[in-house]
């Protein structure tokens, strides 16, 4: 059975470019709901009960049919919220500008956008113009060339409702919730000013960590 996690950081903590109202609604009821009808799919089918969630998104082509749905809608609801939540972090009152990723994270985004200004706007650009629900993302293609050394292109792209990277076959390392309910309370149809607003309560530090770990299960988000 899976368990909605609880917030790493109290309600209130990201006001006021997050308000916590919203964070009640989303979290309680909007994150709360996906894992119910997840679980309440797997009860139909026991033998997927164990896995964890990386691998039911990773082989959802190979499942049941009715289950495949569930998890494409729940499983990657309840796996891009779990990430939503880690990706963003409390700032001190105090604490003014942008916050902005360090060492080997910070290169790759270099290399990979050009420089981080580059990528803010290559990532609000594509999240701004995203139509109707869905997600921008960070991610990882990991490539492995014909002497088996590794190349990992960082990438910004958007997806359609629940869908996760996983499921490409792409690693996610960072995630905005593009769906109305994570900001109509009070940005209403104005997403960004919501996006603008995320820029300055980006974990780097957990982005960073999901980067650079050697064994991305530990990372799993869920
Ligand atoms: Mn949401």
């Amino acid at each position: 059975m899976f368990k909605l996690p609880p917030l790493p950081y109290t309600y209130d903590a990201l006001e006021p470019y997050i308000d916590v109202e919203t964070m009640h609604v989303h979290h309680d009821k909007h994150h709360r709901g996906y894992v119910d009808k997840l679980n309440e799919s797997l009860e139909e089918h026991p033998s997927y009960r164990q896995y964890p969630l990386d691998r039911l998104l990773r082989e959802v082509d190979a499942l049941p049919a009715k289950l495949r749905i569930s998890v494409i809608r729940n499983g990657g609801g309840h796996y891009n919220h779990s990430l939503f939540w880690k990706g963003l972090c409390p700032r001190g009152k105090e604490e003014k500008g942008l916050l902005s990723p360090k060492d080997e994270l910070a290169k790759s985004i270099d290399r990979d956008f050009g420089s981080f200004e580059d990528f803010r706007v290559r990532f609000s650009d594509l999240a701004n113009s995203h139509f109707a629900s869905g997600w921008a993302w960070l991610s990882v293609d990991d490539h492995y060339d014909e002497k088996g050394d590794l190349t990992r292109k960082l990438l910004v792209h958007t997806t359609q409702d629940h869908e996760n990277p996983l499921t490409r076959g792409l690693y996610p390392l960072f995630v905005v919730d593009l769906w109305e309910h994570a900001y109509y309370l009070k940005y209403q149809n104005r997403r960004p000013e919501f996006l603008e607003a995320l820029w300055n309560i980006v974990n780097w530090d957990e982005v960073a960590m999901r980067f650079t770990a050697e064994d991305q299960q530990v990372c799993s988000a869920a």
